[in-house]
């Protein structure tokens, strides 16, 4: 049975595809902070789902829970980094230190730590793909976006470099961007405001976890000697703004 590794597995993009790789005979790992959340997930999954509780942001909870994991599991084929989050949408001279750390902490730290403890057994046996969650927000720019942004073009940019450094050994990278999607993100961005929260969504048409859980699981089972370098989606409602030009008058 392939055993795939989902960080982030608690809500969103994280559980969808947790429960579509189960679906499709996969044993997941499914890791995330809220331990509840988890074995609910795991309650209502089986025994193909196994949560790992802890937080990506803290090195070595992560090199922990990687060493806690029994030989059955240990061999990863799939690892989806996916746990990130988006604090804030202040312009950013108004915008808090302390989230663009947790940002940074969260998303580029957390997911180069879990891509440098599980990639050695990858390119050991000569097998298996991971797929790094960045955004739309890594390849255009909008207000608010700033540091949240800009540690989603490190993780684009960080696959397509980690894929050059895995050439050679069968080990497949891809970077998945989404658009807008209505998960617990923008409650998370909000501060747990969920009217600010719902206005992203409003009289619009926006992607599911599903939409963007189904794009994770077509890339993770392509034929072995086929790399989806990167993946762009969005749902049709949202497209691209203009360069805003500022006049005089
Ligand atoms: P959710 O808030 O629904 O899910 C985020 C997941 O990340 C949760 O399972 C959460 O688990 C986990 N997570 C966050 N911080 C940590 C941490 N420090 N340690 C461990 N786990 C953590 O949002 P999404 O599903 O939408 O987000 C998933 C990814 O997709 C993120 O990287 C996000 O940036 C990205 N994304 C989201 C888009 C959207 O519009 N929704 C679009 C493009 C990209 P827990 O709280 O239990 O720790
Ligand atoms: C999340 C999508 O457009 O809110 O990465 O930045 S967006």
């Amino acid at each position: 049975m392939k055993v795939a590794m989902v960080t982030g597995a608690s809500s969103g993009f994280g559980e969808a595809t947790a429960r579509q790789l189960i679906a499709l005979g996969w044993c997941v790992i499914g890791t995330g902070r809220r331990a509840e959340r988890l074995q609910a997930l795991a309650a209502e999954l089986g025994e193909h789902f196994h949560p790992l509780v802890f937080d990506v942001s803290e090195r070595k909870a992560c090199e922990e829970a990687v060493a806690s994991l029994p030989p059955a599991l240990s061999s990863i084929d799939l690892l989806v980094n996916n746990a990130g989050l988006a604090l804030g949408l202040e312009p950013a001279h108004e915008a808090e230190l302390d989230n663009w750390q947790r940002m940074i902490e969260t998303n580029i730290n957390g997911l180069i730590v879990m891509t440098r403890l599980i990639s050695p057994g990858m390119v050991e046996r000569g097998s298996g793909t991971i797929i790094n969650i960045s955004s739309v927000a890594a390849n255009y720019a909008y207000p608010g976006a700033n540091v949240y942004g800009a540690t989603k073009a490190f993780v684009s940019q960080f696959s397509l470099n980690l894929r050059a450094d895995l050439h050679g050994s069968s080990v497949r990278v891809t970077s998945i961007e989404p658009g807008l999607c209505k998960t617990e993100f923008s409650l998370v961005r909000f501060g747990g405001d969920a009217k600010a929260a719902d206005v992203p969504y409003a009289d619009t048409e926006f992607l599911s976890a599903d939409d963007v859980a189904s794009a994770v699981v077509w890339v993770a089972e392509q034929p072995a000697h086929i790399n989806i370098n990167r993946l762009e989606l969005m749902p049709v409602s949202q497209s691209f703004a203009g360069f805003p030009i500022h006049r005089k008058n």
